[in-house]
């Protein structure tokens, strides 16, 4: 029985930590964020991008839902959902046209970059079930 409990935790403890928890943001913030800890329009721009398959500068709904599944991001059944709350000029895609209305709802304090805060507390807030 007590061993039964320890392995319950223990699959417990790895579901809590899987991609899409804070260690996966922790880490996704810091690859694009660089070493200054901030978000510039660039690398947030380089960010969204990464979902864009064939590199034709539009992220299409389809590499953008296959990605959120594949990296293991939150809640995958909601993507097409994130992509249409992303999708800031609609017209389908994701692209350069989108990321700057983006950007400015993640710089709260708009200063022109996105802290770790910004960051953590938008990505929580846009992409809950
Ligand atoms: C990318 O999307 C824009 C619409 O924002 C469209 O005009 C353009 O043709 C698309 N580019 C490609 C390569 O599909
Ligand atoms: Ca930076
Ligand atoms: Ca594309
Ligand atoms: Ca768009």
């Amino acid at each position: 029985m007590r061993s039964l409990a320890i392995i319950a935790v223990a699959i417990f403890g790895c579901v809590v930590a899987q991609p899409g928890g804070q260690q996966n943001f922790n880490n996704l913030f810091q690859r694009y964020a660089g070493n200054d800890n901030l978000l510039q329009p660039n690398e947030f721009a380089r960010f969204w991008l990464h979902f864009d398959d064939d590199g034709d500068g539009n992220v299409s709904k389809q590499e953008f839902d296959s990605g959120w599944r594949q990296e293991g991001f939150p809640h995958p059944q909601n993507a097409p959902l994130y992509f249409l709350e992303l999708d800031a000029v609609h017209d389908e895609v994701l692209n350069s046209l989108d990321f700057p209305h983006i950007f400015n709802l993640f710089d709260e304090d708009g200063n022109g970059a996105i802290n770790e805060r910004e960051a953590r507390y938008n990505w929580n807030a846009y992409f809950s079930d």
